[in-house]
């Protein structure tokens, strides 16, 4: 009982920061991707051909967030676009206030159109800290199975897009997209998927598109959360 009372207090302290932050961002027009799947799924690598594809099209920046270790910061820097690492020394998730004590990092980083924090790899803590993103993206790469959806339902239902990582791999795979394409409609209606590989780039221009779409729609004043689809793409 005691722990549960706690676990209450603690979300409701991480929303209130969130919804301060969420204010911050609406006023700045800034769109706020927060990414989320298991440890190895692609977050950093999908990152590093996504900066590599916005180069001198938006103002991005990152925070990364991982338990120990500065490699996904590292990784990432070399886009040109501002990264902080943060490092949450055990937690299997972000919270509201790491990234407020960021804000500083990202308003020093001029008027931006997209910010994305990669959350620490787990498809359970994060789900539920309200980070004051648009979007909670999730990712599930193809050597994780096609029951993901069904064993975590809650992120995949929270998540506002999905993507399936890894489709490269699908040939040495006993993996199928139908299975996992009806498991995730299953757990979230509607929701749309991007099938990617980000070694091949097949599927990357659908979700460009995606993030553009985000981006266009925040400067007039709305959020767009896509349509009922799944996207195979072509190379991006
Ligand atoms: N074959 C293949 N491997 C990938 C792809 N994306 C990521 N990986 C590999 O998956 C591993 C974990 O990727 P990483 O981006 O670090 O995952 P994260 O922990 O979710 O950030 C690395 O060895 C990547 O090279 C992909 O599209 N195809
Ligand atoms: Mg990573």
């Amino acid at each position: 009982m005691v722990k549960l009372d706690v676990r209450a207090n603690v979300l409701e302290a991480n929303d209130k920061i969130a919804a301060r932050l969420r204010q911050e961002w609406r006023g700045r027009r800034t769109v706020v991707i927060n990414l989320i799947s298991s440890p190895g799924s692609g977050k950093t690598t999908l990152l590093e051909h996504t900066l590599a594809r916005l180069q001198s099209r938006l103002r991005v920046a990152v925070l990364v967030g991982d338990v120990q270790t500065d490699n996904d910061a590292r990784r990432l820097a070399p886009f040109g676009f501002p990264v902080r690492q943060i490092v949450t020394a055990g937690d299997c998730h972000l919270e509201a206030h790491l990234v407020e004590r960021h804000l500083q990092f990202v308003e020093a980083a001029g008027g931006l159109d997209l910010l994305f924090i990669e959350n620490v790899g787990n498809l359970v803590c994060p789900t539920d800290y309200d980070l004051g993103e648009d979007a909670k993206v999730v990712l599930l790469s193809t050597t994780e199975g096609e029951d993901k959806p069904l064993k975590y339902p809650a992120i995949f239902h929270r998540a506002t897009a999905a993507l399936l990582t890894k489709t490269d791999l699908l040939p040495h795979l006993d993996f199928s997209l139908e299975l996992v394409r009806h498991n995730l409609r299953t757990v979230h209606p509607g929701v749309p998927l991007f099938e990617v590989s980000a070694r091949t780039g097949v599927g990357l221009e659908a979700w460009l598109d995606w993030l553009f779409l985000q981006v266009r729609a925040k400067c007039s004043g709305n959020t767009v959360t896509g349509g009922d689809r799944h996207v195979r793409g072509r190379a991006g």
